[in-house]
């Protein structure tokens, strides 16, 4: 495979096959139309130059010695469905990208055999040797452009689901998120037999900071409490969210009640520690977190109404015993 320095814009061409008369022809019909081109010899070559670069399409001979065209057309397509579209993680969730790179085939084999077996192994489309230039060109361009198109299609996407699901302020997951995160949870502790924690954090006497600092210092000051949630959790699993106004809530799957009350403590000893001013509170100079926990075995029989009512009662009871505490509600 030769060495190819990659700019960012032109669409990358990998063109696997053992034959140099072809790669070099491909190489010039493709870097005339403004393609960049990246050669490798056989299969084995093609799926090591795929993972490195990245292409916009691949032109697959179907016989090379080492790796064929069917075998390496088959490794390709695992790559691309089970590979997490990178550093793009949901609320510990990764999603995968669907936009499978189009493969190319050009090859001698015409028997309806082949034909049908390049596309049961995942070929996008098959051409035939020897190649028809115009009608290659137009394939390409044609495979390239829809590729990109549904690119943009899935970031959309992505992004709409993240927008869906996001506090607006606060950048934490939203209610709807929560809602649908502790039941999936739920199930899944059942089926695995483990414990969930839910921690419930209320701001103490926010109603008196919003008429100290109006609402935009309520706003940054909701904005400084999330981002110190944030920082306290920390396994990909947990998830933090905006569960009412200035309240917020941590679930905290296959969690004990010993892990989630280290939490709640630490969560509530760095609020401490921003000391944002809050003139008007009756427990400190400074704004302080109410908290209650409760930890539950989950079973068929149940369900996270029980988990959030308890914490409930256990913030109700951090707030009745005079606030700026974690309470448990086991
Ligand atoms: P407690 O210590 O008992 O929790 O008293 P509190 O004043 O914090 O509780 P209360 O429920 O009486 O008041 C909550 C306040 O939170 C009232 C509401 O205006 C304010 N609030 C709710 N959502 C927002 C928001 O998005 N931005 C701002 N700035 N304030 C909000
Ligand atoms: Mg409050």
């Amino acid at each position: 495979m030769k060495a190819v320095s990659v700019s960012e814009e032109a669409p990358i061409i990998l063109v696997v096959d053992d034959d140099q008369f072809i790669r070099d022809l491909l190489r010039r019909v493709m870097e005339k139309d403004g393609y960049q081109v990246v050669e490798a010899t056989n299969g084995e070559q093609g799926l090591a130059a795929y993972k490195s670069i990245n292409p916009h399409l691949v032109m697959l001979d179907a016989l090379m010695p080492v790796m064929d065209g069917f075998t390496c057309c088959q490794h390709l397509q695992a790559l691309t469905t089970s590979s997490p579209l990178e550093g793009k993680m949901l609320n510990g969730k990764s999603l995968h990208n669907n936009a499978r790179t189009p493969v190319l085939m050009i090859t001698g084999l015409d028997d309806p055999e082949s034909v049908d077996r390049a596309f049961q192994v995942g070929a996008t489309d098959y051409i035939t040797k020897p190649i028809h230039l115009a009608v290659l060109r137009q394939r390409v361009r044609r495979l390239i452009e829809q590729f990109q198109l549904y690119k943009k299609l899935e970031e959309a996407n992505l992004e709409l689901h993240r927008l869906a699901t996001l506090d607006g302020l606060t950048g934490v997951a939203n209610r709807r998120r929560f809602d649908e995160y502790i039941n999936d949870e739920w199930q899944r502790m059942i089926r695995e037999k483990l414990p969930i924690s839910l921690i419930l954090c209320d701001i103490d006497y926010f109603k008196k900071y919003n008429d100290s600092y109006g609402h935009q210092g309520g706003d940054a000051c909701l904005r400084r409490v999330a981002d110190a949630l944030r920082f306290c959790v920390k396994r990909s699993i947990d998830l933090v969210a905006r569960y009412g106004g200035e309240e917020f809530a941590v679930v905290l799957p296959n969690t004990s009640a010993v892990g989630a009350s280290k939490v709640a403590e630490e969560i509530r000893a760095l609020v401490n520690q921003l000391q944002i001013p809050h003139a008007q509170s009756l427990v400190s100079e400074h704004v302080t977190l109410s908290l209650g926990f409760a930890c539950m075995y989950p079973t068929p029989s149940t369900s996270p109404t029980t988990l959030i009512g308890a914490a409930d009662e256990a913030l109700y009871q951090a707030k009745a015993l005079g606030r700026n505490m974690s309470f448990p509600k086991c």
